[in-house]
């Protein structure tokens, strides 16, 4: 970014009164160096940044542009819902809307909350799974992100079938402690957590497409053996659909997956943009929530009217225009493109697609958990990225993220990506 850019002004300015100069730690580039550029407007497929450049974006706000952006349904219905107030603070009928449409596509949920972000979600249904079994230790799985809930900000400790560490400053390692962390995609692992903890662990918790370490992909069975070995010994199993909910299927993984976890996490795509998440499941686990139970959990904003109007608007957007399948050809042209793109380069990346998700690892060899997502060439990486950008394409800024098609990515956005990703794949 030129230093005489009014983005690098801007962040200059950002940077003396926000920490890092951003309000969340991905956006500041660090994973690909560089100064991030500041976002004017937005719409389709696009963004313009402050100095007016024009961008292909494929972060979508890291999920929640599944229509693209500003898409016309959940603007009109968040300008017709303010003219009626933007918060009450009392039950309103989108909230029921909103909870009947979730309840109706999503598997395993019979009762949901909602709240104001995926960390919210995930916390919720942690405590209320500590709640609904009496017992305290979770078990999480290396790679896959929950927000920042300090029970889940936990790596593998060295007794890593018994507790875990803190994997950030600020968590007391007696929250840790609580916290049993596993290699993803080694059900022989989960298997011996349970032998030596199984009636002290109140939920398996796990994103069942892990997309926080790149993109990989649950083994054949492995999401199947995690729903036996919790119901076996009476630990809930928690999916965490933040990113996957409403995007990888109507239903989420769990439709895709056909395996039906006793809690999700949602989040993104619900808000339509605004800030939303949600969780829910069983009805008898969700009845032990506050004010019916006693697992207390609250928010002044939760069900914010704008909020849920914008999502019910993007929701229902999506199922008339039978986004799934609509996504899915998508996915398919640009996987095409972009194999097309590493064979011109002599490059045989790994490449992962899911639906609208999608992640090129800069190796060779296969990735299945987060050790061989790590063994990307960051430095590659980080130059391909900035190649792209400047050609007018936004990835995601890091190795370790998933790139999001939308609903707005026409033919020619796609062709174009496809020959700039070649291009810069010549040049990094
Ligand atoms: P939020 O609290 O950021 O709304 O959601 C946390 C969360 C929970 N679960 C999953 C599977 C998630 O992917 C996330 C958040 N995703 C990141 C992107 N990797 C959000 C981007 C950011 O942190 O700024």
């Amino acid at each position: 970014m030129p230093a005489d850019s009014l983005s690098s002004k801007l962040y200059r300015a950002a940077r003396e009164v926000i920490p890092g100069g951003v309000n969340s730690p991905v956006r500041a580039f660090r994973n690909v160096g560089g100064e991030p550029f500041f976002t004017r407007a937005a719409r389709g497929c696009r963004l313009w940044d402050a100095d007016d450049n024009e961008l292909i974006d494929y972060v979508g706000t890291w999920g929640p542009a599944i229509l693209g952006h500003a898409p016309l349904p959940v603007v009109e219905a968040v300008h017709e819902a303010a003219k009626r107030g933007v918060s009450f603070g009392t039950p309103n009928p989108f909230e029921v809307e909103i909870a009947k449409l979730i309840v109706d596509w999503v598997p395993s949920v019979e009762k949901v909350r909602m709240v104001n972000s995926g960390t919210e979600a995930t916390m919720s249904a942690v405590r209320l799974a500590r709640g609904f079994t009496g017992r305290d230790k979770l078990v999480k799985f290396e790679g896959c992100y929950h927000g920042h809930v300090d029970s889940l900000l936990v790596a593998a400790g060295s007794g890593a079938l018994t507790h875990g560490e803190p994997d950030s400053a600020g968590v007391p390692a007696s929250f840790a402690a609580g916290t049993i962390t596993l290699p993803f995609n080694d059900p022989g692992k989960v298997e011996e957590a349970f032998a030596v903890a199984g009636g002290e662990i109140a939920a398996v918790i796990l994103e069942p497409i892990p997309a926080n370490a790149g993109l990989f992909f649950p083994a054949e069975g492995y999401l199947q053996a995690l729903r036996d070995i919790t119901a076996e010994h009476g630990a809930l199993l928690i999916f965490d659909e933040v990113m996957t909910g409403f995007r990888v299927a109507r239903g989420g993984a769990q439709e895709l997956y056909g395996v039906e976890p006793d809690l999700t996490a949602m989040g993104k795509v619900i808000g339509g943009g605004l800030p939303v998440g949600a969780f829910g499941g069983r009805a008898e686990i969700m009845d032990q929530l506050a004010p019916d139970g006693p697992v207390y959990q609250a928010g002044t904003l939760s069900g914010n009217p704008l909020a849920m109007a914008a999502g019910l608007a993007q929701l229902r957007e999506l199922e008339r225009q039978q986004g799934w399948d609509r996504l899915e050809e998508i996915g398919a042209a640009f996987e095409a493109g972009v194999r097309e793109a590493l064979a011109g380069a002599g490059k045989d990346y790994t490449f992962h697609r899911v639906g609208s998700m999608f992640c090129l690892f800069f190796t060779e060899a296969e990735v299945s958990d987060l050790d061989s997502a790590m063994a990307v060439d960051k430095e590659a990486f980080g130059r391909f990225f900035h190649a792209c950008l400047e050609r007018g394409v936004y990835l995601a800024p890091s190795p370790y993220e998933t790139g999001f098609l939308c609903m707005a990515h026409a033919e020619d956005d796609v062709a174009r990506t496809v020959e700039v990703i070649g291009e810069a794949l010549r040049v990094c």
